[in-house]
């Protein structure tokens, strides 16, 4: 028993002297564990005569559970004398001011896609989402421009490795998706999103823009519902009494073609860079849908007809916020993101 009490005591006080929870631990493996002085003493027990054996039991295990609670507690009080060191390290003062958050904003080219869905909205068109990845056959077989066609020069594309797989030119390949998915019921659509092209990029041409194309589909739709719906839809964007100018134009999917200009606001028609010098910039192109084009979306061309557009929002508020290169849009420079809208 004395044997005990010394053990105990010894045990006791290097436990006291530990600093570290690695010292508790190896502290744990030479009394409490597997090869440790406590458990040895316990395994040796069994050597004792038979009525010693139950008292020197009692006594051992009564050790081993007082050192296990010494062991928990040294440890917490170690756990919390580390966390107290560290917040004090850190020097943590809760009353300094927090750092200001940068609240982030929507992107020029995304609110303008907002601003016209809203004014499309409100003449009753409802957004339809078409892929950006497409195949060729959508974005030009299906679209009037066969392989070979030189209409296709209009738009360098942009192959993947996949044949018969590009990234889309033009949102016009939505007409396709929109058509078979409504046939035989009339439509009335706007489809936004990113097109891909390789241009020469300059102030006017990126390699990646925004189109928001336009579909009408009915009976008796005729060209003065699309004159009509693209001067409202200026009126509202630009406000009352922007000069928009039509321009005969040649699409092979519509029939008659039209490009739209809208006075350019940036030299207020003067002439400059981005316009050209022609005091006015092109903001979209439109049609009356051709008969292959309603055909191949399962529409009979005797029975319906449509009008159809596609704009460049990006274009729209370079005119609507005076910017001068439409490469802003997509160089992430802060200074104009925080600036335009
Ligand atoms: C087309 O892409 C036709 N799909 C538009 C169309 C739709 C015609 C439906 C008839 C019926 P175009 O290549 O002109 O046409 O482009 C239309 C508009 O997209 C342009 O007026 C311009 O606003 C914008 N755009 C075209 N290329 C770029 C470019 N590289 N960078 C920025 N905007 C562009």
């Amino acid at each position: 028993m004395q044997e005990l009490e010394a053990l105990r005591s010894q045990a006791e006080k290097e436990l006291a002297a530990a600093k570290t929870i690695e010292a508790t631990e190896a502290w744990y493996r030479d009394y409490l564990g597997r090869n440790g002085v406590v458990t040895n003493f316990l395994r040796g027990l069994g050597g004792l005569p038979r009525e010693e054996r139950p008292a020197a039991g009692r006594a051992g295990n009564e050790v081993k559970n007082l050192l296990e609670a010494a062991l928990h507690t040294r440890q917490e009080a170690i756990r919390q004398r580390e966390m107290e060191q560290a917040l004090a390290a850190e020097g943590v003062d809760v009353t300094l001011p927090g750092r200001k958050q940068n609240l982030g904003r929507i992107h020029p080219s995304n609110q303008t896609l907002r601003e016209i869905s809203q004014i499309f909205g409100q003449m009753g068109f409802q957004v339809y989402d078409a892929p950006e990845v497409e195949t060729d056959e959508n974005n030009f077989g299906l679209l009037n421009i066969p392989e070979g066609h030189p209409a296709r020069d209009m738009w360098d594309t942009f192959y993947t490795t996949t044949p018969g797989v590009i990234l889309r030119t033009h949102t016009s390949p939505g007409q396709i998706h929109a058509m078979r998915a409504y046939c035989p019921e009339p439509i009335r659509v706007i489809l936004p999103g990113k097109c891909y092209r390789h241009e020469d990029v300059s102030a006017r041409y990126d390699m990646m823009f925004h189109q928001v194309e336009g579909l009408v589909v009915g009976h008796n739709v005729t060209f003065s519902d699309l004159k009509g719906t693209l001067v409202n839809f200026a009126n509202q964007m630009f406000g009352e009494g922007r000069r928009l100018r039509f321009r005969k134009s040649y699409f092979p999917f519509t029939e008659p073609s039209v490009e739209v200009d809208a006075g350019c606001v940036l030299c207020g028609g003067e002439g400059c860079r981005v316009c050209k010098r022609t005091g006015w910039l092109e903001i979209l192109g439109a049609g009356m849908v051709h008969p292959i084009v309603l055909q191949n979306g399962g529409y009979d061309p005797s029975v319906f007809s449509g009008f159809a557009f596609g704009m460049g929002p990006e274009r729209i508020a370079m005119l609507k916020y005076g910017i001068d290169d439409i490469r802003y849009f997509f160089t992430n420079d802060i200074r104009f993101l925080e600036r335009v809208g």
